[in-house]
């Protein structure tokens, strides 16, 4: 069977992982779990992820529903070129930058786009849209430091710098940073965004669940 990729556009975690999975060469079928209707929660996709959450990778071995448990299981099955790192001590970097991309990296984003993209129905909050937004600029900061020495987060293009994209992609939506403030990042990420892999899995949707599934009942 061909691979399929529930995903959902806009989701970062979607994103990054339709990135790996094209980065490893994997040929995948993309099927849409409309967040916003709610379809993570339907006995149709909790049968596939019983998390409900999204993204979830189905192979002719099974489903696995999550991202950082499907990208470890690409990189060991698929392509020749690992993606995360194979030195032990390199590998602990890279989960490192994975944990962080998933709590202060998300929370930046999350909490920003709560207050300026969906504000609450009273305003935003504007001390804390600074603090998020101070928060962000440390984030870019660091991340600017070492990719001034070096073109990649992990020194090789690995799985850091994928997980990291969309995020950083992401927080132009809220002027960070400002243009010019970090150059070597910039260059980075306008040269990860250049990938053909980046530019044909970010943010894209699939076919409707429900007209997958439909689809492969009447196959
Ligand atoms: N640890 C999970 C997190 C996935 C996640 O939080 N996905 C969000 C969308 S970006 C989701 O499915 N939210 C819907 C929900 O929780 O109901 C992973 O990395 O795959």
């Amino acid at each position: 069977m061909k691979p399929i990729l529930y995903s959902s556009i806009n989701c970062p975690h979607s994103s990054k992982t339709a990135i790996f999975l094209a980065e490893k060469g994997i040929k995948f079928q993309r099927v849409e779990v409309s967040l916003a209707k709610k379809i993570q929660k339907t006995p149709e996709y909790l049968s596939i992820n019983p998390r409900g959450t999204v993204p979830a990778f189905e192979d002719e071995h099974g489903a696995i529903g999550d991202s950082l448990e499907i990208m470890r299981y690409i990189d060991e099955q698929a392509g020749e070129q690992p993606l995360f790192p194979s030195d032990p001590d390199m590998l602990q970097v890279a989960l490192q930058w994975i944990e962080r991309s998933n709590t202060e990296f998300w929370d930046v984003s999350h909490h920003l786009y709560w207050q300026i993209i969906q504000p609450p129905q009273e305003g935003a909050d504007w001390e804390e849209v600074a603090r998020l937004k101070a928060k962000g600029i440390s984030l870019l900061q660091e991340l600017d430091l070492i990719l001034r020495d070096q073109a990649y987060v992990c020194g090789e293009f690995s799985v850091v710098d994928i997980v990291l994209i969309p995020w950083v992609y992401g927080y132009q939506r809220f002027d960070l940073p400002e243009a010019g403030q970090f150059p070597h990042l910039e260059k980075w990420r306008d040269g990860l965004a250049e990938r053909s892999t980046f530019r044909e899995n970010h943010n894209q949707e699939g076919l409707p669940l429900q007209d997958f599934l439909a689809q492969r009942a009447a196959e």
